[in-house]
């Protein structure tokens, strides 16, 4: 049977070490290691469809419903390639036995992909879709073994949204990128207490790309240069260490000290690079009075190439975060509409606290809603019309150290 069909979802991620920068454009290798926690698909999420059939004479690509243009992406015609290849070799190495899934890979599929979070917001969509293509691929071709290597070609942070819980691309040293790979570092059930919201701002403003950015930071900036090769390694350290031991006031620290580096660095580029408006460095100030006012890190911010923040917490602490945020950003929504996802409580810090937080409201609608959520799993087979495909061996890499 030469006509398959797989659903999938794969999640969307946030960096807590910061990737930016690349040692090789082509192959999408990093300058640094990164670290990330992946988001719960249940709020965050790319759900990707893939059919297969020898009457399809073109691959075609539907993105939120608009048909795009392989032949004009790159990426996308590397990850299609590579899983294609990867398939014929694994045939190949198995025998008569793969014969289907050798004429399959030939074969051209019909893609089409969308998100459950709004593209437009400027949330970062690319590492959930290239993670749920290339995850939906391995599973329509029944290929077996690590695809991070695979997805990383689409975009850098989807090999890390290949993985549920926490976890690392290390940036790797063979030049033709084969040990620079994503893997888990710790599941999502090792630190079920931590909550993370998604602050959606109101920004109009348009701004470079990552990949673009990145490019003119390698190019142009120094500080880049003193952040690879002195400060990265250490953090990367410390943020793995406070994961393992659940110390969440050391992983604040790094986390917002990685944030604010990342966007030091955006401004050490020439032109310098601006991602944070007036709303973000609002928030930053609510983070750091809390902290302040309770007297140790209970809540992180931390920003990727847009004004968006997402803040870490726990869940004591996730309820008097959601009352501050709800009082110094008023807005017009209904609670029910300002808090997406998760359902939370308000409720207001205790008096002592209060009195050393500046409590006075900025202007109206400043935050658009915001994503209650969690740390996820990874990708998830939904559906397919081949139950052998069930059975096919997880194409996620195993944990490295
Ligand atoms: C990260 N970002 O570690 C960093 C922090 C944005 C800021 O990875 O060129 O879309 O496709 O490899 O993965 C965004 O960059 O860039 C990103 P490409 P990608 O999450």
């Amino acid at each position: 049977m030469s006509d398959r069909f797989v659903e999938v979802t794969a999640p969307s991620n946030i960096a807590i070490i910061k990737y930016w920068g690349k040692r090789c454009v082509d192959l999408n290798l990093p300058l640094n290691s990164s670290l990330s926690a992946t988001l719960c698909q249940d709020h965050l999420k790319s759900t990707t469809k893939i059919s297969t059939s020898p009457r399809l004479t073109d691959d075609e690509l539907l993105l939120n419903g608009c048909k795009q243009s392989i032949p004009q992406n790159s990426r996308i015609q590397k990850c299609l390639s590579q899983i294609r290849s990867a398939a014929r070799m694994q045939g190949i190495r198995q025998g008569n036995s793969s014969l289907d899934d050798i004429k399959v890979a030939s074969q051209k599929m019909k893609i089409s992909s969308t998100n459950n979070f709004p593209t437009a917001a400027g949330l970062a969509s690319s590492a959930s879709g290239y993670a749920a293509l290339v995850f939906g691929m391995g599973k329509l071709l029944s290929v077996k073994g690590d695809l991070t290597p695979i997805a990383r070609q689409g975009s850098g942070s989807a090999c890390r949204s290949l993985h549920g819980g926490f976890v690392k691309w290390q940036m790797g040293k063979e030049e033709d990128g084969s040990d620079s790979t994503g893997y888990q570092i710790a599941p999502e059930t090792h630190w079920e207490e931590l909550r993370i919201f998604v602050i959606v701002v109101n920004d109009m403003r348009k701004k470079v790309g990552s990949t673009a950015g990145m490019q003119l930071t390698v190019e142009t900036s120094t500080l880049l240069k003193h952040r690879v090769e002195h400060v990265v390694e250490g953090r990367m350290k410390t943020a793995c260490d406070a994961i393992k031991n659940k110390d969440f006031p050391t992983l604040a620290d790094v986390i917002m000290r990685e944030s604010n580096q990342l966007h030091a660095v955006c401004l050490d580029t020439n032109p310098p690079l601006r991602y944070l408006n007036d709303v973000s460095f609002m928030i930053m100030d609510m983070v750091h009075s809390y902290n302040t006012a309770v007297g140790s890190l209970q809540a992180a911010y931390t920003f990727d190439a847009g004004p968006n923040a997402c803040l870490f917490t726990t869940k004591s602490r996730a309820n008097e975060i959601a009352w501050l945020i709800r009082n110094l950003f008023p807005t017009d929504s209904s609670d029910s509409d300002f808090f997406r996802g998760m359902s939370v409580t308000m409720s207001a810090p205790k008096t002592s606290v209060m009195q050393m937080i500046d409590l006075n409201a900025y202007s109206s609608n400043m935050i658009k809603y915001v994503i209650c959520t969690k740390v996820g799993d990874g990708p998830r087979l939904v559906s397919c019309n081949d139950t052998r495909l069930l059975s096919c061996n997880d194409t996620r890499g195993d944990a490295a150290d």
